[in-house]
C-alpha cells in the first residue's frame, strides 16, 4: 500500500506519455506554491505566493545552475478551491517527454515527492473535494469510449448518484430515528408495530435499492461493454462477420471449415454502446488435436461469460441438425440468430429455412456482400437498450457500488422481517444501522485505506 502523508507536497506528470503540443507537470500540496517559486521565474518578476487563486503566469524554469529548463505557463490554485483542496501549480509547458521528465526531477530535488497513482484524486477525496463514487467517476470519465459511458460517468461526477443515496440514507436515518426513539421509551412498543407509516417507509426504501441494482445490468455494458458472442458450425461465416462489423480483416477467412482455432475479441461502437465483439472456433467438431481442443476450452469460457450470442448458420445449408444443438447449449442465454449467406439463395427460401429450424425470427444477412448488417447492429443496440428495465435515471456501472446495495437491501429486508415479526426493535436497529452503513460505505463516508488502495491504484500517475 502506498505510503500516504497528506501533508508533504506531491508532483507527477499529468498528460499522457509521449509527444504532445503542450505537456503538465502538477503540484499539490501546502508547499506547492512555495516549491513552484524556487525553480519559476515569471517574465513579471512576480511571485507566485503572492498570486491570486486560479492565475495564469508566463515566465521560465532554471534549473539549480541557472540553466533554462523551459518556457512555461503557470497556474496557481489557492486552497481550497482546487481539484485536491490544497495549494496547487500547473505547470503548462513544452510537450516533450524529456523537459517534462527535466522539469520533475527539478521539483523532486526542490522539495516535493513523486505522486502514487491517483494520487492527486485521492487527496481531493480525503479533503473532502469529492466523494468516492465521485472519485471513481472521474477514472470511470478518463476511460469512457462511447457517449453513452461519457454521460453515465459525467452524471456520477456531478453527484447524481451521491445525491440519491443521500436521500435513501436519509429515509433510513429517519427511520432509525424514530425506532431509536421508542427503544427509550419502551412503553410505547405496541404503538410502533401497528404503526402503518413505519411499514410503508421501508417499502419504499426497498423498492428505491432494488429499482437502483436493477440499473445495473445496463450500468455494466454503459461503462465495461456488451461482450457478444458469435457462435455456430464451422464454415458458417462466423469471421466474415466479425471483419464485415469491423470494416477491416481482422480474422482469416477460407472456405476451408476450422479456419479459425483462437478466440479473436476486438471492440466497435454500435449505437453509443462498446461492444466487445469475440469470434471463435466453430463449435461441433470433433478433433483430438491438442489446438482444438485448448480452442474448445476457450470457446467454453465465452460460452459462460457472454451476455448477448449472434448464434449463426449457413441459410444455403439443407440440414440445421448440428446448429440446433448449439442453439441448446445456449439455453436461457440471450440469443440473435442470424442467418448468412442469403446472397446465395432467393428470398423465397427463406420460409424453408424457419420451417426447418422452427425459428421465426432470423436476421437475414451476408457477410460478404454486406447486406442486413445494419438491421443486425439495430438487433445488438436493441438488446443493450433493453437491459435497463427500470424507470431509474441514474445508472449503477460499478460492481462495488451494486454490491454495497445489495448488502444494503439484504439489511433492510433482515430488518423489515424482524420488524414484521414484532421481534425486540434493537434486532431491528441492529440491522437498520447496518442497511446505512453500506449506503455510507458507497459513497466514501466509511471506508478503509484497503479500499482506497485498490480504487486509486486503477489510476493513472497525475490523476
Ligand atoms: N457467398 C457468401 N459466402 C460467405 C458469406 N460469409 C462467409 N462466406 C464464405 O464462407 C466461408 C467460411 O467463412 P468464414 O468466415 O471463414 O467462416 P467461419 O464460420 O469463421 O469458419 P470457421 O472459422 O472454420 O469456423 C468463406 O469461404 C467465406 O468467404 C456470405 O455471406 N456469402
Ligand atoms: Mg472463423
Amino acid at each position: 500500500m502506498p505510503d500516504i502523508h497528506i501533508d508533504d507536497t506531491i508532483v507527477a506528470i499529468a498528460t499522457a506519455s509521449g509527444e504532445g503540443a503542450i505537456g503538465i507537470v502538477r503540484l499539490s500540496g501546502k508547499d506547492a506554491v512555495q516549491i513552484a517559486d524556487r525553480v519559476f521565474q515569471a517574465a513579471n518578476r512576480v511571485k507566485l505566493g503572492k498570486a491570486d487563486s486560479h492565475t495564469v503566469h508566463h515566465g521560465f524554469i532554471h534549473d539549480e545552475k541557472g540553466q533554462q529548463v523551459d518556457e512555461v505557463l503557470a497556474t496557481v490554485f489557492r486552497s481550497p478551491r482546487s481539484y485536491t483542496g490544497e495549494d496547487l501549480v500547473e505547470i503548462g509547458a513544452h510537450g516533450g517527454m524529456k523537459i517534462l521528465k527535466n522539469i520533475l526531477s527539478l521539483f523532486l530535488r526542490t522539495g516535493a515527492r513523486q505522486a502514487d497513482p491517483g494520487e492527486f484524486t485521492r487527496r481531493a477525496f480525503l479533503n473532502g473535494r469529492m466523494d468516492l463514487a465521485q472519485a471513481e467517476a472521474v477514472l470511470d470519465l478518463i476511460r469512457a469510449k462511447t457517449d453513452q459511458s461519457v454521460t453515465a460517468a459525467m452524471s456520477q461526477l456531478k453527484g447524481e448518484l451521491s445525491k440519491r443515496i443521500q436521500e435513501l440514507k436519509e429515509r433510513l436515518m429517519l427511520l432509525y430515528a424514530h425506532m431509536e426513539a421508542y427503544l427509550d421509551f419502551p412503553e410505547d412498543h405496541l404503538d410502533v408495530y401497528s404503526n402503518e407509516e413505519f411499514e410503508n417507509r421501508f417499502k419504499q426504501v426497498t423498492e428505491n435499492l432494488r429499482t437502483l441494482i436493477h440499473s445495473y445490468a445496463k450500468g455494466e455494458i454503459v461503462r465495461e461493454g456488451a461482450l457478444v458472442v458469435i457462435v455456430g458450425r464451422p464454415n458458417v461465416g462466423k469471421s466474415s462477420l466479425m471483419n464485415a462489423l469491423l470494416e477491416r480483416d481482422r480474422a482469416i477467412v477460407s472456405d476451408i471449415p476450422g479456419t479459425t482455432r483462437d478466440v479473436l475479441e476486438e471492440s466497435i461502437e454500435i449505437g453509443g454502446f462498446w461492444i466487445r465483439l469475440v469470434d471463435m472456433a466453430g463449435l461441433g467438431r470433433e478433433s483430438d488435436h491438442p489446438l482444438d481442443r485448448e480452442a474448445a476450452l476457450r470457446a467454453e469460457k465465452y460460452l459462460e461469460e457472454g451476455d448477448l450470442f449472434l448464434w449463426m448458420v449457413d441459410a444455403t445449408a439443407n440440414s440445421f441438425e448440428e446448429d440446433l444443438k448449439i442453439k441448446k447449449r445456449l439455453l436461457e442465454k440471450p440469443v440473435i440468430s442470424v442467418a448468412n449467406k442469403t446472397d446465395l439463395i432467393p428470398k423465397t427460401k427463406w420460409g424453408e429455412l424457419r420451417q426447418k429450424t422452427g425459428e421465426n425470427d432470423f436476421c437475414f444477412i451476408s457477410a460478404t456482400a454486406r447486406e442486413g448488417l445494419g438491421r443486425l447492429e439495430g438487433q445488438i443496440e436493441a438488446y443493450c437498450l433493453q437491459q435497463d428495465k427500470g424507470t431509474e435515471s441514474i445508472l449503477i456501472t460499478r460492481a462495488r457500488h451494486k454490491q454495497a446495495l445489495e448488502h444494503s437491501l439484504e439489511a433492510l429486508l433482515r430488518s423489515h422481517a424482524a420488524f414484521l415479526q414484532k421481534e425486540s426493535l434493537e434486532f431491528v436497529t441492529v440491522d437498520l444501522k447496518a442497511a446505512l452503513d453500506a449506503l455510507k460505505e458507497l459513497v466514501g463516508e466509511i471506508y478503509s485505506e484497503d479500499l482506497l488502495d485498490l480504487i486509486f491504484q486503477e489510476f493513472c500517475v497525475g490523476k
